[in-house]
């Protein structure tokens, strides 16, 4: 059985989820889906980056003073965001908890055993909303790209660093092609010149006079340990390290750290030389040959813009994905989010689109098809799945057209298989709906397609065996989408099962490999009641 192990960033709590951190974390969410119905033993984590100023500013905006009652107000407020959504994360963290500061400990303490933290003097500018050292070259003016409002601070302070710069040669090797350890491509070629042209050591504590949250460094009450040095060994504190070897040596390392663009150069240069560092006094750390154990794969993705500017908690036009729930339900929403844009690429947000894509691509093309085939077939075959020879793989239905209903199913299933495995939750729901067929494509089973060129509601006086050949088939390509999309829309995926005359449960836990099978359908058998998968929305406003 394979394991694999996923995360999404831990987001900071200054404020509450965006569509920008949902986007994050549904994609995250699908692919857990996918490899739990593939029956890997899959573990998703996602949390809360805690020990971060920008909490602290947060906090006193709101007119507050107790910082451990605002983080754990906040850190609800993202778990029950995400719980809206339906993600399905196996465990939530929070760098505020015990068992993460353990962890931490262990790997401060493993990475100066290997001589690479030394005492220096920072002298620089510092942008908090990076939570971030910054050189003048990225600066736009005076100010931080990414946060243009906020004025940087210049900091001359003792601070303990970390000889990053010593694995420059071993990082430009872990971004070798074939290791798809960054992707996509474009980012690997951003973080192989950033290393080959400006890595350099990096400050790792800050005096504690001057920042008032951190993880104190061990044994050295004056300095906290840099906010970024710590969250990222959220990644493994959530799943053991420091306090359960063996729940860490089942999942480390990590399979796949889903991020945005904004934060490659820490989860692909800073993160895993601090992980070959610390491994070098760890066996936790370790493979039988000796090398560290480094994640398999960052992804990063591109950002939600609003006219064209990232949305952001800073830059103060977020979007709460809550708001669209009442009107098009959380799949609705997670379809939209996942689909509206290339993964890896940027892409504005707008409500007509949402609208649009709920009314067009949801309720026109798949919500109607659905009903279409189950009234058809209740219609003309008694409320059952009608008699079809299940071990056809090809179905002739007229000398123009010859459908081939297993064979073509089966391309889609790969195209979809692949890109998950790519990570492409876009090019999966862009092949389901090729599927689903409007316009004529080769090779595909196309559902609407079929309706349209066969015409069942009138073949069916004339040849009414031919036409429960057809539905059989449509029927059963319900059952494949309704499989295909689950990961994205597990609750209209439910839907579906039920009203095809499944029993939901059971017929998920056949697993991915038995669930897509051709035939899964039993003529005969009695079919659920069809209603609308998408219903109008009650307000036309959202
Ligand atoms: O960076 N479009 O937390 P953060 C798409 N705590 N994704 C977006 C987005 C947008 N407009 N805005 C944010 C941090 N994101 C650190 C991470 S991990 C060890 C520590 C998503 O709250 C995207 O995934 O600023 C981005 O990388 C993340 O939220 C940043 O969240």
């Amino acid at each position: 059985m394979n394991k694999y192990y996923l995360t999404t960033p831990i987001y900071y709590v200054n404020d509450r989820p965006h569509i920008g951190h949902a986007y994050t974390t549904v994609v995250a969410d699908a692919l857990a889906r996918y490899h739990r119905l593939r029956h890997d033993t899959t573990y998703f984590v996602t949390g809360t980056d805690e020990n971060s100023q920008k909490n602290v500013q947060a906090m006193e905006k709101a007119g507050e003073n107790d910082l451990a009652a605002y983080l754990e107000r906040m850190a609800i407020a993202w778990y029950d965001t995400w719980r809206e959504l339906g993600i399905s994360f196996d465990n939530f963290i929070r760098t505020t908890e015990a068992r993460h500061l353990a962890g931490v400990a262990r790997f401060w303490k493993a990475v100066q055993a290997s001589g690479d933290i030394y005492e220096g003097t920072y002298e620089g500018l510092y942008c908090t909303g990076c939570e971030a050292f910054k050189t003048e070259t990225e600066l736009i003016g005076d100010k931080c790209p990414l946060h243009p409002n906020k004025d940087l601070e210049h900091i001359k302070e003792k601070n303990y660093f970390f000889r990053l710069s010593a694995y420059r040669e071993e990082l430009l090797k872990l971004y070798a092609k074939g290791n798809n350890f960054v992707m996509p491509e474009s980012r690997r070629h951003e973080i192989h010149n950033y290393v080959e042209d400006h890595l350099a050591d990096v400050s790792i504590s800050r005096e504690a006079k001057s920042v008032p949250v951190g993880i104190s460094v061990p044994g050295d009450l004056d300095q906290r340990i840099y906010v970024w040095f710590d969250a990222l060994l959220n990644y493994m504190t959530a799943v053991g390290y420091g306090t359960d070897e063996a729940q860490f040596s089942t999942f480390w390392p990590a399979d796949l750290h889903l991020v945005g663009k904004d934060i490659i150069k820490f989860h692909c240069a800073l993160w895993p030389a601090m992980i070959m560092s610390a491994a070098k006094n760890d066996p936790l750390l370790r493979n039988a040959d000796g090398s560290a154990k480094i994640p398999k794969q960052v992804h990063a993705h591109g950002f939600f813009t609003m006219d064209g500017v990232k949305i952001s908690k800073s830059l103060g036009n977020a979007v709460d994905p809550r708001e669209f729930i009442p009107n098009y339900g959380f799949d609705a929403v997670r379809y939209f989010l996942l689909r509206e844009i290339p993964f890896g690429e940027d892409g504005d947000f707008s409500r007509e689109r949402l609208a649009s894509r709920y009314a067009s691509d949801l309720g026109n093309t798949f919500g109607n098809l659905v009903n279409r085939a189950i009234a058809m077939s209740k219609k003309y075959f008694d409320g059952k799945v009608p008699p079809a020879d299940i071990t056809e793989s090809s179905l002739p239905v007229n000398e123009q057209s010859v459908w081939d209903g297993k064979g073509g199913l089966d391309a889609i299933k790969s195209a979809v298989e692949s890109a998950y495995a790519g990570n492409r939750c876009d090019v999966v729901l862009a092949s389901i709906w090729d599927g689903v067929g409007d316009t004529r494509r080769s090779g595909l089973f196309q559902a609407n397609k079929l309706i349209e060129e066969t015409q069942p509601f009138k073949l069916v006086k004339e040849d009414p065996e031919a036409v429960g050949e057809i539905l059989y088939a449509l029927l059963e390509s319900l059952r494949w989408y309704a499989w295909l999309m689950h990961p994205v829309m597990p609750n209209i995926s439910v839907k579906i099962f039920e009203q095809l005359g499944l029993d939901a449960r059971a017929e998920l836990s056949k697993g991915w490999v038995q669930g897509l099978k051709w035939g899964g359908l039993t003529p005969g058998a009695v079919l659920g009641d069809p209603s609308p998968l998408f219903p109008r929305p009650e307000s036309e406003g959202v």
